[in-house]
C-alpha cells in the first residue's frame, strides 16, 4: 500500500543489489538486504500489536540494524522516536512517560534497568546483538507496507524549542520527504555519491538529512559508528561527500594528514547544526581548496536555508531560503515583519515545518503561528542579496559539539543539590566544541561547597555531555533592575 515517506525514500529500489551501506572492516549492505531486514522488523512490530500512530522509542548505538528499525517503523505506520544514547535512565524515563511508546528498544544493559517496568521492551546492541534481531529473524522478509499519507506522523524528536522544557517535535511523512527531495536537488546528490557518515543517527542531521538524502538519491554511505579522526582520514579516499558539525572540521584541520591531496577528489563538504567560525571556513579553504557549504536547520523544521552549490558560498552566512521555504525576520517583541537588513527573529514556513509539539497544544501555539510561520528562537537578518545570517539566539541554549543543551534543565538539577541556593548555567567558548557548559553556583550562606563534588553529584541525572566543564562558586548572581540573571555578564567574565 502507498506509504508516503517509504515510497519516496526507496522509489522502487527494494530489490536493488547495489551497496547502500558499507561498514568498514565488516561488510556491505545492499538496498535489497536492508529492505528485507526492515520487512522482518516491520512484521515483528505488527506481531507485537503495534498499530498505526504508535510510538517506537529507540535508544541504541549507531548500527545498520538501527537504520533498518527506522525504516521498519515507517513501513509499519508507526512513529520513530530516537533518543541520544548518552541520556541517563532518569532522562529516558521522562521521554517514555511523555510519549507513551508502544515499544522501547534499547541496549541490553539499559534493558536490564527497565525489565518489569516497561512492557514491550527489546534490546539492540551496537553489533546487532540483543533480542530484537533474534525475534525479527522468525519473520518474513517481505512486508505489505501500512498505508500512510503525507500529513501522517512519521517521527517525534525531542527538543526544547525556544523555552527550556523538552517537547516532542512531531514530524510528518511529508516534512521529512519534501526536505530530503529538496536537498538532493540543491546539493546535486546522485546515485554515484558515497557519503562518509560519522554523525549520530538520533538527530535530524545524521538521520533525516544524511541518511534520507542518500536513500532518495540511490547513493551509498560509508557508515562509521562515531567520529574518529583516524578513521575519517582512512575512509576519506573511498567517499566523495561529508556532512558534519563544525567540530568535525576543526578536528580534521588539526591533523596534518588532512591536506589538499587527501580531499582532491571530494565533491562536497557540508556543515551545520552549530555556527562555524569564519576562521574555520577560511583555514579549510586555504588547506584543501574546498569551500565548506554551510546550511541552517532545526529539529522542528529540518533544513531551512543553504548556501548555494554553484554560486558564492558566503562565509558568515547560512545561505538562501531553500526552494519552497519562506524565511522572514520579525520584531521579537511585536512579531511585525522587519525590512531587509534589519536584525530580528528568524521565522520559517514551508512543507518542512513540523506539525506541532506532542500533546502540548499550548506550547505549539506560542511558537507556531496560525499562518504557518515557526518562530525559531534564532536571531538574524537577510542581507541585500538574500543571504540569511544568524546573529544570535533568543532561546537560552548552549550548542556544544552540535548537541543542544538547555541551561534550565541543568540549573534545575543543580538547585536540588544540598547547600545550593541558586545557579546560572551558560556557554563559554570552547576551541573543540564551539561552546562548553559552565555554571555559576551560589551556596546557601555559611555552606562550603566543592565544585568537583557538585559536578559528580549531577551524574545520575544528566547525560555526560551536559555536565558543566567549569563550575564557579559566587556570593551572588549578577542581576538587572528587574531581578533577571544577566548571563551575558557571566559569559563575558568567564570567557
Ligand atoms: C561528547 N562529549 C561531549 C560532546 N560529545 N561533551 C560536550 N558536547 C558534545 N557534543 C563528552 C562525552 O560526554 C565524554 O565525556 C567525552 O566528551 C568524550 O566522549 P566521546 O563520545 O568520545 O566524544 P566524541 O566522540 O569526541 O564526540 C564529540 C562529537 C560528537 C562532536 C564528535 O558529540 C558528535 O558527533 N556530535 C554531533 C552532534 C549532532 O549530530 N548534532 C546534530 C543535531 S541536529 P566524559 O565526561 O564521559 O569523558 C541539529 C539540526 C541541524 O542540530 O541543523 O542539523
Ligand atoms: P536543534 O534544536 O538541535 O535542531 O538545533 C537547532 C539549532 O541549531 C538552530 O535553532 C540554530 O540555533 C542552530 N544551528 C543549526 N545550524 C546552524 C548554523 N549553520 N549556524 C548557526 N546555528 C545553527
Amino acid at each position: 500500500m502507498a506509504n508516503h515517506l517509504y515510497d519516496g525514500l526507496l522509489k522502487g529500489r527494494e530489490t536493488d543489489s547495489r551497496t547502500l551501506l558499507e561498514v568498514p572492516g565488516e561488510r556491505s549492505w545492499s538496498y535489497a538486504e536492508l529492505v528485507a531486514v526492515s520487512a522482518q522488523l516491520a512484521n515483528l512490530l505488527l506481531a507485537q500489536g503495534v498499530r498505526p500512530g504508535d510510538r517506537i522509542a529507540v535508544q541504541v548505538q549507531k548500527s545498520v540494524e538501527a537504520i533498518a528499525l527506522y525504516l521498519a517503523t515507517v513501513r509499519a505506520g508507526a512513529v520513530f522516536l530516537p533518543l541520544n544514547n548518552a541520556y541517563t535512565r532518569s532522562e529516558v524515563c521522562y521521554f517514555l512517560d511523555d510519549a507513551e511508546p508502544a515499544m522501547f528498544v534499547c541496549s541490553s544493559e539499559r534493558k536490564a534497568e527497565f525489565d518489569g517496568i516497561e512492557s514491550r521492551l527489546f534490546s539492540l546492541d551496537g553489533d546487532g546483538g540483543g533480542d530484537l534481531m533474534q525475534a525479527a529473524q522468525a519473520h518474513a522478509t517481505e512486508f505489505d507496507n501500512v498505508a500512510r499519507e503525507a500529513q501522517d506522523l512519521a517521527a517525534i524528536l525531542y527538543t526544547s524549542g525556544t523555552t527550556g522544557l523538552s517537547k516532542g517535535a512531531m514530524l510528518s511523512h511529508d516534512n521529512l520527504l519534501s526536505n530530503a527531495l529538496t536537498l538532493v536537488d540543491y546539493w546535486h546528490f546522485n546515485s554515484d555519491d558515497v557519503l562518509l557518515h560519522a554523525l549520530p543517527i538520533f538527530h535530524t542531521h545524521g538521520l533525516f538529512v544524511a541518511t534520507n538524502i542518500i536513500l532518495v538519491a540511490g547513493a551509498s554511505m560509508i557508515f562509521l559508528t562515531r567520529f574518529d579522526v583516524d578513521r575519517m582520514i582512512e575512509q576519506m579516499p573511498h567517499s566523495n561527500t561529508l556532512m558534519g558539525v563544525p567540530t568535525f572540521y576543526t578536528r580534521l584541520l588539526a591533523d596534518a594528514r588532512f591536506d589538499r591531496d587527501l580531499v582532491a577528489h571530494m565533491r562536497l563538504f557540508v556543515s551545520g547544526s552549530a555556527p562555524m567560525l569564519a576562521e574555520t571556513h577560511i583555514e579549510f579553504e586555504q588547506r584543501t581548496g574546498h569551500r565548506i557549504l554551510e546550511r541552517y536547520g532545526m529539529t522542528e523544521t529540518n533544513m531551512n536555508t543553504s548556501n548555494p552549490y554553484t554560486g558564492e558560498r558566503r562565509v558568515g552566512s547560512v545561505g538562501f531560503a531553500l526552494p519552497g521555504v519562506d524565511i522572514k525576520i520579525s520584531d521579537p517583541e511585536t512579531g511585525a515583519e522587519l525590512a531587509a537588513g534589519e536584525t530580528g527573529m528568524i521565522e520559517v514556513r514551508g512543507p518542512n515545518v513540523f506539525l506541532g509539539y506532542w500533546r502540548k497544544p499550548e506550547k505549539t501555539a506560542l511558537e507556531l503561528r496560525d499562518d504557518g510561520y515557526f518562530i525559531s528562537g534564532d536571531l538574524g537578518k537577510i542581507d541585500a542579496d538574500g543571504y540569511v545570517h544568524i546573529l544570535g539566539r533568543e532561546k537560552d541554549l548552549i550548542i556544544s559539539g552540535g548537541y543542544n543543551i538547555y541551561p534550565k534543565q541543568i540549573e534545575s538539577e543543580i538547585d536540588t543539590l544540598d547547600g545550593v541556593l541558586e545557579s546560572a548555567v551558560f556557554g563559554i567558548a570552547h576551541a573543540d566544541l564551539g561552546e562548553a557548559v559552565a555554571a555559576a553556583v551560589v551556596p546557601v550562606a555559611g555552606t562550603e561547597l566543592d565544585p568537583e563534588e557538585l559536578i559528580r553529584a549531577l551524574e545520575p541525572a544528566l547525560a555526560r555531555f551536559k555536565l558543566p566543564r567549569k563550575l564557579y562558586l559566587l556570593d551572588e548572581l549578577p542581576r538587572n533592575a528587574m531581578g533577571k540573571v544577566q548571563k551575558n555578564i557571566l559569559r563575558d567574565k568567564y570567557a
